[in-house]
């Protein structure tokens, strides 16, 4: 096995993007539970990020979505910084407004499509302000039932769409496009899988790439296949992790599924993705029933824990077994590198760099719970959509 002293400046130069919207309240369409201490405002919840990055020395930006986060920008630019980190990815929403009932970038009206297009160039000149790169796209579309919409139709208008928004980019901004399989359309979705966000992306070019978003696949998909492959292709512009037991569930990332968490990571150090500036890793989840910014630590952790075991994976044994066809050595060597605690090393070493050994402990005794607890009573909580 890889020594723990060999992976220390990999997991140093770790930085995992944290999504604004994990510090608001978030639910089912059932029910939306209140949680003490929620921010009010884009400014709270960077503040709550920011802890994050205080406790664990893994967080240092935070993505925003726009129109939730809408505010003086460049003031939230200036708090972000005060507080140690910096605002991220701009994600687009086309999904909260009446006009998009039947699509926004592919609708049949022109008038409508306008009206989306518009607000990724608003999205465009916010990134200028805030100073972010990424300009990251997930779009509802798609439709109920067989017959309803012209598939073909709407795939040619989704690339006439995306070609005038990634026209607007800046030299050097991108545009990562995310897919998801289902919901909230059921029949068909207009990018439903990797396959059709490659196609749209290669297709407008270089600054274009996919998102791929760990809760996004049917049950059993192998995800780290896909990791491979756009990774090869130099197509692989972000992650949004999160886990998922049945579908789009958002739950903390490596809580479902470790192992899975671990084979990604596997083949992104193979394709070497990690730490690299054209990977950016994020974190797409929500709290509803936990405390949010304890649910972004764990999260944070999780994903530093599964890169440590992936790091120490041992390659050349791996790789030898491989040629040999010693199919029970290679998967042994594999499942060492998984089975590992790390906890331990990795509590020591975030010592020795002065941080908390233990994070999730430095946070719940520092106060800041109970002090936003206490202050952040009345006024409007910020939410999913809010
Ligand atoms: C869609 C999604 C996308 C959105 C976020 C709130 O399910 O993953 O990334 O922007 O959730
Ligand atoms: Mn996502
Ligand atoms: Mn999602």
């Amino acid at each position: 096995m890889t020594a723990f002293e060999e992976i220390t400046d990999d997991l140093a130069a770790q930085a995992i993007e944290l999504p604004s919207w994990a510090f608001g309240n978030s639910g089912t369409r059932f029910k939306v539970f209140g949680t003490p201490g929620t921010p009010r405002d884009p400014f709270e919840k960077i503040a709550d990020a920011a802890q994050v990055h205080r406790h664990t020395g893994l967080a240092p930006t935070v993505a925003l979505h726009i129109p939730w986060d809408r505010c003086d920008f460049a003031a939230l630019r200036a708090h972000a910084e005060e507080n140690g980190v910096r605002l991220g990815t701009v994600n687009s929403n086309t999904f909260q407004d009446d006009d998009y009932k039947f699509g926004a970038l592919t609708h049949e009206d022109p008038a409508v499509r306008k009206k989306a297009i518009d607000h990724h160039f608003e999205c465009i000149d916010i990134m200028h302000q805030t100073g972010s790169r990424d300009l990251k796209i997930w779009l509802a579309e798609g439709s109920n039932y067989p017959g309803q919409a012209d598939m073909r139709g709407r795939q040619d208008r989704l690339h006439e769409s995306l070609r005038t928004v990634y026209e607007r980019l800046g030299d050097d901004q991108r545009l990562v496009l995310e897919y998801k399989f289902f919901e909230p359309a059921f029949y068909h979705t207009d990018v439903p899988d990797w396959g059709t966000s490659y196609a749209q992306v290669a297709a407008l070019g270089d600054k274009a790439v996919v998102c791929l978003d760990t809760g996004h696949h049917a049950p059993g998909t192998n995800i780290e296949f896909i990791v491979m492959q756009l990774l090869r292709l130099g197509k692989l512009g972000s992650f949004d992790f999160n886990s998922r037991f049945y579908a789009d569930d958002d739950l903390i990332v490596g809580a479902a599924d470790p192992f899975q968490l671990f084979r990604i990571l596997v083949e992104v150090v193979r394709g070497g993705g990690l730490n690299s500036p054209d990977v950016a890793f994020m974190l797409d989840q929500c709290h509803n029933v936990e405390k949010k910014i304890p649910g972004q630590i764990r999260s944070v952790l999780n994903v530093q824990e599964m890169t440590a075991r992936a790091l120490l994976l041992d390659t050349g044994a791996l790789r030898a077994a491989q040629v040999a066809g010693d199919v029970l050595e290679a998967n042994a060597v594999f499942m060492d590198a998984f089975q590992t605690d790390v906890r331990p090393m990795l509590a020591e070493w975030r010592a020795g760099r002065g941080l908390p050994a233990d994070p999730m402990r430095a946070y719940l005794d520092s106060g800041y719970q109970e002090a936003i607890e206490a202050e952040r009573v009345g006024g409007v909580q910020a939410g999913w959509g809010a």
